[in-house]
């Protein structure tokens, strides 16, 4: 018997600092969608995520909300592990790295790089804050003071291990070069890579950190911790057993065929792991892939930029399918796409309710209507059968070669061009006309099998990006397992010449694009929702994980627009945690105009009871809106700091109601 083909495709592992937002999802889906696809081609996957949980980020979030690290992490993760079941992702292994087998690796890799010469003990200079116990490096200085808490800092050294990244420089140079290879791609990462990374020169890399403790102590000098990218850059081999004895499919599934991210952390993936396992002397992975970002109101959508979209929310919605189908479709992959919900309305829409949706329903319902459910065997063809056929013939050689590219949205237009095409095909041939003569049965039975065999393809093509609602169609088009695999997509004629169909609820309604959107534009926009507690976007938090780009500034604006705002201050009566949210706390204010109840984001940054008689500031008159089936009557001011939302508070003691400008 001859082995199966493997193929490995790994996400980013994520860092559990904050609930997963539609950014993680992108890649998430992506890689669920290739996973699926080759799993349907026959190939045996390993399909892996995670979560990266190490470093002083984490460590201080967990600290800022008395609990330790793990605690947090194991929160947050499990709301990773929630949300991947809930959008449908098949991984096939989760690998946190605060597993006892990952940690153990990571320590041999680190030893056994050291053993041969690769990392080596010496001195680490930079700008050290003495209060905060932190180094920075010059570019990382605001005003030249410690980014986290603005004191002065000192020059200073410390003993740490480096990896001699220098040494490598002409071998990553000539791996990211080789256009044959296509190691990394899309092309234009890989010149972002050599001009601005490689080619002034790579220095060695500091490998260690002595500051926090939260991470992997270095097995033969505990007192450092080896650097999280380190520590995590390894998950995609030690998730297969590499120096652990946890798994034993190294040899099955490494080299991985691809690493997918987005385009952040693809110096990371594309100089620093090569190199690592060059020193090792472990093959590399077949390729990077760097694709763009999501983002919104001109910002990458991210955790601390607070202008997320809450995943769930959209799922619940519109259907899981209907996100999944949405983001591969409106992303051109490799490029940034702004996210919108009018685009995901108008989208969903035309393709889904329109194109596709009304196909089947029409298609189905002709079936019934004509034959009473059963086509007759009888056949009579014409030429623009066969135009119709050759295009759904092309279409999985087409879409193939596309999600190999990674070309999700064009995979996913040509489906729905040949889509539109048929739907053209019943105007053309008119069946209610050939409905009227009842020698032209055979007619009718030739296009409504070719609408039919047309449906079950694209059917098929599409169960990768929806494998929920494809399956009902296949049912109503009366496809057996057999005739919706991978191969059958790339014949015509699989469904019984007499097919039966079957009624069925409509898969994809049609979305009221007005309502929708003030709907959404009251829970999602990044006006106070549940994941973004103040409305303002808040500045990316300085150190170890960047978040982007910086925000944008918003139009100016005039006197008058400000005095539209009645902010004032109110007193806190009482706070409470709302059910079933882990985001929102409920207030209840003395706002000196006989009191109201608001909702605001910041559970995860104070509790309750402390809350309770201290002075407020909150926007008085804007619009109601329901939260989790509550009223909220305004919006409680907070701004981010790099420990979180902290509420913004009156100095004084002004009396409840008292008028801010
Ligand atoms: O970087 N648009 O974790 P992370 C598209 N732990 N993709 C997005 C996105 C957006 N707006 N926001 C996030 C880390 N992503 C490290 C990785 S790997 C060894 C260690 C996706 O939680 C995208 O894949 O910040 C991006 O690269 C990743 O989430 C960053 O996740």
């Amino acid at each position: 018997m001859t082995e199966k083909k493997t193929f490995y495709i790994t996400t980013p592992i994520y860092y559990p600092s904050g609930n997963p937002h539609i950014g993680h999802c992108y890649t998430t889906l992506a890689c669920d969608c290739l996973a699926r696809y080759k799993r349907m081609q026959g190939f045996d996957v390993m399909f892996l995520t995670g979560t990266d949980e190490h470093g002083q980020k984490i460590e201080k979030k967990a600290s800022a909300e008395g609990v330790t690290p793990q605690e947090y992490v194991d929160g947050i993760v499990a709301n990773f592990k929630r949300l991947w079941e809930r959008i449908g992702i098949t991984y096939d292994r989760f690998i946190r790295t605060t597993d006892d087998y990952h940690v153990e690796s990571v320590q041999r890799i680190f030893k056994d790089l050291y053993d041969r010469g690769y990392i080596y003990k010496g001195e680490y200079a930079g700008k050290y804050c003495v209060p905060d116990e932190a180094f920075w490096t010059e570019s990382q200085l605001v005003d030249g003071k410690c980014p986290e808490c603005g004191r002065e800092v000192v020059d200073a050294r410390e003993e740490a291990y480096f990896f001699r990244l220098s040494s490598f420089a002409d071998r990553i140079e000539a791996l990211l070069t080789d256009e044959e290879k296509a190691f990394l791609e899309p092309q234009s990462r890989v010149n972002e890579m050599v001009n601005n990374f490689i080619r002034p020169g790579l220095e060695d890399l500091c490998v260690s950190r002595t500051s926090f403790s939260w991470g992997v102590p270095v097995s033969f000098d505990d007192k450092h911790i080896v650097y999280v990218w380190i520590d995590a850059l390894s998950n995609y081999i030690t998730a297969l057993g590499y120096d652990n004895e946890r798994y034993s499919d190294f040899s099955q599934y490494w080299p991985a065929d691809v690493h997918m991210m987005a385009k952040e952390i693809v110096r990371f993936h594309s100089i620093i792991w090569p190199a690592v396992l060059m020193a090792l002397d472990v093959p590399l992975p077949k390729k990077i892939y760097g694709h763009g970002w999501i983002t919104f109101n001109g910002s990458k959508m991210g955790k601390s930029t607070g202008n997320v979209i809450d995943p769930f929310i959209l799922a619940d919605r519109y259907g899981v399918d209907a996100l999944r189908y949405h983001l591969l479709r409106e992303m051109p992959f490799g490029a940034d796409c702004a996210f919108s919900n009018e685009l995901m309305i108008t989208r969903l829409n035309s393709d889904l309710a329109n194109d596709l949706g009304n196909l089947l329903s029409r298609t189905v319902a002709m079936v019934l209507k004509y034959f009473d459910g059963t086509l007759p065997v009888a056949r009579e063809y014409e030429a623009i059968d066969e135009d119709l056929s050759a295009q759904v013939l092309a279409l999985q050689a087409t879409v193939e070669s596309n999600f190999e590219s990674f070309h999700f949205s064009v995979a996913l237009a040509e489906v729905f061009r040949v889509i539109s095409r048929a739907n053209k095909y019943i105007d053309e041939t008119a069946p209610w006309v050939l409905a009227k003569d009842a020698a032209k049965a055979a007619r009718l039975a030739t296009v409504l099998y070719h609408l039919l065999e047309t449906i079950r393809v694209a059917s098929i093509l599409l169960s990768p990006v929806m494998p929920n609602t494809m399956p009902e169609i296949w049912r109503q088009i009366g496809a057996s397992p057999e005739m919706t695999k991978w191969s059958s997509a790339g014949n015509f004629g699989i469904l019984t010449p007499d097919v039966t169909v079957s009624k069925g609820e409509v898969l994809f309604p049609r979305i009221d694009m007005d309502k929708e959107i003030e709907y959404l534009n009251g829970i999602l926009a990044p006006a106070a929702t549940e994941s973004n507690p103040t409305g303002t976007p808040a500045a990316a938090a300085p150190g170890e994980q960047p978040e982007g780009k910086p925000e944008e500034k918003k139009p100016e604006i005039l006197i008058d627009d400000f005095a539209k705002l009645d902010l004032r201050v109110g007193k806190v009566l009482s706070c409470e945690a709302v059910k079933k949210s882990d985001k929102l706390l409920c207030f209840s204010l003395d706002d000196g105009m006989g009191g109201r109840q608001i909702l605001s984001g910041i559970a995860q940054y104070y509790k309750p009871e402390e809350l309770v008689g201290t002075n407020v500031i909150f926007i008085a008159n804007l619009a109601p809106r329901t939260m989790r089936g509550l009223v909220s009557e305004g919006m409680i001011l907070s701004s981010a700091t790099p420990e979180g939302y902290r509420l913004i508070r009156p100095e004084g003691d002004p009396l409840p109601g008292a008028e801010v400008s």
